[in-house]
């Protein structure tokens, strides 16, 4: 068997022999994330990513995170060659989400704008009017208000839900969810915030609104990590992909962090608030997409890139 040290170094050559970099998601193995940051690569949210794989100069990316991050990628860079350690990781968001039947949800309210999350395919993108990630969500839905827009948000009925509360606007949600945020248990929650009540609690807003109004921070991964640098609290009990551990302890040495439980009373499940799809993203995949990128490679099609291109850019553009 193969020593990860082994992976590590190997992995380390072939980035430079074939000019690639690593771009990981926080939700991503700690090793993945660490590894990332060693080879001159980012650690990031599915925003910081798009951005860094654009303007990176190597020119092939390797996007560890799941497939929509690497559609991302090669609809904003479609000269660079994309690769994903595995194309099956997937997004139960993207899943439950089909092109068709969102189109045809959208078809029947042609005066909405249609707002997705980047969790979505290509196709999906292309269908839109505006692509947001938790990151830029609540500021982008808040100007289509003011300008009077109603809006179609998809698919995340969670996340949704906390805009429509924070800004108001006009939405009709799709009936999608993560299975990973939808898992965090209410009344465990509150037993845990008993037990310790010195601990802030950071919640993802993908999670229930009964784990939100529980929430001493809400926001998305990047933002969660800024609230555990500036919260005075010693200890926070985070509901969210237990990987982002990974960038808050290195941030927050003398901080202790908990994942929110998913089960049981005031239980902290070890092998819950981790995504699956993440998971996939091993150091030997990762060896194997620089290798032969064969079946790893990310293509999109290049009339559904147009459409998704003009909604990403929208997106960049607001934020930027
Ligand atoms: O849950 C996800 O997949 C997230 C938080 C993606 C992102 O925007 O970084
Ligand atoms: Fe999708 Fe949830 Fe996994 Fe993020 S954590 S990739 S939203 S299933």
């Amino acid at each position: 068997e193969t020593e990860k040290s082994d992976y590590k170094t190997k992995i380390k050559q072939l980035l430079v022999e074939k000019n690639a970099v690593l771009v990981a998601h926080y939700y991503t193995d700690p090793e993945i994330q660490a590894l990332a940051e060693e080879t001159g690569g980012c650690v990031a949210d599915s925003l910081e990513m798009a951005r860094f794989g654009k303007t990176h100069p190597a020119t092939t990316i390797v996007v560890a995170g799941v497939r929509f991050m690497g559609e991302t990628s090669k609809i904003l860079t479609p000269e660079k060659t994309v690769v994903m350690p595995t194309l099956a990781a997937t997004c139960s968001l993207d899943v439950g989400c089909p092109i068709d039947e969102f189109s045809a949800f959208c078809d029947k309210h042609p005066e909405r704008k249609v707002v997705v999350y980047a969790n979505t395919s290509t196709a999906v993108k292309a269908r839109a009017d505006w692509i947001v990630t938790s990151s830029c969500a609540l500021e982008i839905v808040e100007h289509l208000d003011e300008q009077g827009e109603k809006i179609i948000w998809g698919p995340d009925k969670h996340l949704g839900s906390y805009i429509q509360k924070n800004t108001g606007a006009d939405m009709i949600m799709w009936d999608g969810a993560c299975i990973v945020h939808d898992e965090f248990k209410t009344k465990a929650l509150k037993d845990m915030k008993a037990l310790y009540p010195e601990a802030a609690v950071l919640v993802h807003p993908e999670s229930p609104a009964e784990i939100v109004e529980l929430a001493d921070a809400v926001g998305s991964t990047s933002q969660l990590i800024k609230a555990a640098q500036t919260m005075n609290n010693k200890m926070f009990i985070v509901a969210t992909d237990r990987g982002i551990f990974y960038k808050m302890q290195q941030l927050c040495p003398d901080k202790e962090f908990f994942a929110a439980p998913t089960a049981g009373e005031g239980a902290t499940c070890k092998s819950c608030a981790n995504c699956p799809w993440m998971a996939m993203n091993g150091l030997k995949a990762i060896e194997e997409a620089l290798i032969d990128p064969a079946d790893k490679e990310v293509f999109v099609d290049m009339t559904l890139r147009e459409g998704a291109l003009k909604s990403l850019n929208r997106m960049l553009d607001f934020s930027a």
